[in-house]
């Protein structure tokens, strides 16, 4: 089997409810839908979500970097060949969703290829992930609103807010208004995407001492390499790498630097193969990590629940797979459900990410 040619395609679908936080906001999925076509006649399906104020990548770039760069230099290879593929996207720095989007897409093929789910071919640990509810930026009693509202409708009971304001009380004030409304049996942890200064942050766990915030996130930029040093030491909670683990390297530099003590995995940034590095990583040093949302469709979650069920580590806690609940519509042909808290991973051959194709038509903007 050869890959044959390689589309990418950017659409756009509006969110019903914008999400904000520190680093900037999505008030569309202005996303880049990758195809990966054989001469077999199988096609490999991704989602790539452009994060400017995260990676850089832009819809334009992304499109860009994959029909230029990436598709003359793979277009001939078999999908199985996922290693060389791999060290030719090397070759290019950064653009990290494009790189996952690619790599997810040639493990559906391979998947669809030897009639198995994707989940099965990972690891196949377990049939479901408990999920986890990202809560933008609102006034405290919307939060609370909200999150009540997600608990009696789909059973979630985990937590995700976003922070990194100032004033701090602002966030402080969130975390109380939060706990004291959804008592003591649900987990609550903070992300604060680089919001804050190192000794910010501190001064947030000082004054939420108590509440039994699970982890912190981002707190601060992981360059200013001394004060978060100082902050990872001093919490009483782990310190959860995510914009600045975006590949296994970066992950090794800030664990073993003392720059976090946790990890959020993101297959949209990691693909599924780069991952499991970071995994295995995690696992050997005996790391917490979290299956995190890049802010995914539900193409993108369909590809996080695909890795997350696959192993032991990733499906311990609740992953981050309800966002796109926030979106006007999606493409996924089968949408995805949450019920009591949990989505199911797709007991279909590949990564069980069949796209919609009028809804395709309507959204795509390069027709
Ligand atoms: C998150 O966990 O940070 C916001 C920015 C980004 O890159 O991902 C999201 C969610
Ligand atoms: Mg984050």
């Amino acid at each position: 089997m050869k890959i044959e040619r390689i589309e990418a395609i950017p659409y756009s679908i509006p969110y019903a409810k914008p999400l904000k936080f520190a680093s900037g906001q999505v008030t569309e999925a202005d996303h880049v839908l990758i195809r990966v076509h054989t001469d077999a006649g199988i096609v490999g399906t991704a989602d790539t979500p452009p994060r400017p104020y995260t990676y850089g990548e832009t819809q334009d770039s992304i499109v860009s970097v994959v029909t230029k760069i990436f598709a003359p230099a793979v277009v001939g290879l078999d999908p199985l060949e996922r290693q060389k593929v791999q060290q030719i996207l090397s070759r290019t720095i950064h653009n990290q969703t494009a790189k996952g989007g690619l790599d997810i897409a040639l493990w559906d093929i391979i998947g669809q290829a030897t009639n198995t789910p994707v989940t099965e071919l990972l690891g196949g640990y377990t049939d479901s992930m408990r999920v986890s509810h990202m809560l933008g930026f609102q006034p405290a009693q919307a939060l609370l609103d909200e999150a009540l509202r997600f608990r009696t409708e789909y059973g979630i009971n985990t937590f995700k807010l976003k922070v990194g304001r100032r004033p701090l009380a602002l966030d402080i004030e969130a975390c109380h208004v939060l706990r004291e409304g959804l008592g003591e049996e649900t987990e609550l942890y903070l992300d604060a995407n680089r919001g804050w200064t190192a000794n910010e942050a501190l001064e947030v766990l000082r004054r939420t001492e108590g509440l039994g915030l699970s982890l912190l996130e981002e707190p601060c930029d992981a360059k200013e390499a001394m004060s978060r040093r100082r902050l990872v030491d001093k919490s009483p909670i782990p310190v959860v790498g995510d914009e600045s683990v975006p590949t296994a390297g970066d992950a090794s530099r800030e664990l073993l630097s003392g720059g976090c003590n946790a990890i959020s995995i993101k297959t949209a940034r990691s693909g599924f193969t780069e991952a499991q590095q970071i995994l295995g990583l995690c696992t050997g040093l005996g790391v917490d990590v979290v299956m995190g949302n890049q802010i995914d469709t539900q193409i993108g979650t369909v590809a996080t629940v695909t890795f997350g069920a696959a192993h032991e580590a990733t499906s311990r806690r609740a992953g981050e797979l309800s966002n796109f609940l926030d979106m006007s519509d999606d493409l996924l042909a089968e949408p995805l459900v949450i019920k009591d808290g949990r989505i199911a991973a797709r007991q279909v051959p590949g990564v069980g990410a069949a796209i919609d194709e009028d809804k395709l038509a309507h959204y795509r903007q390069d027709k």
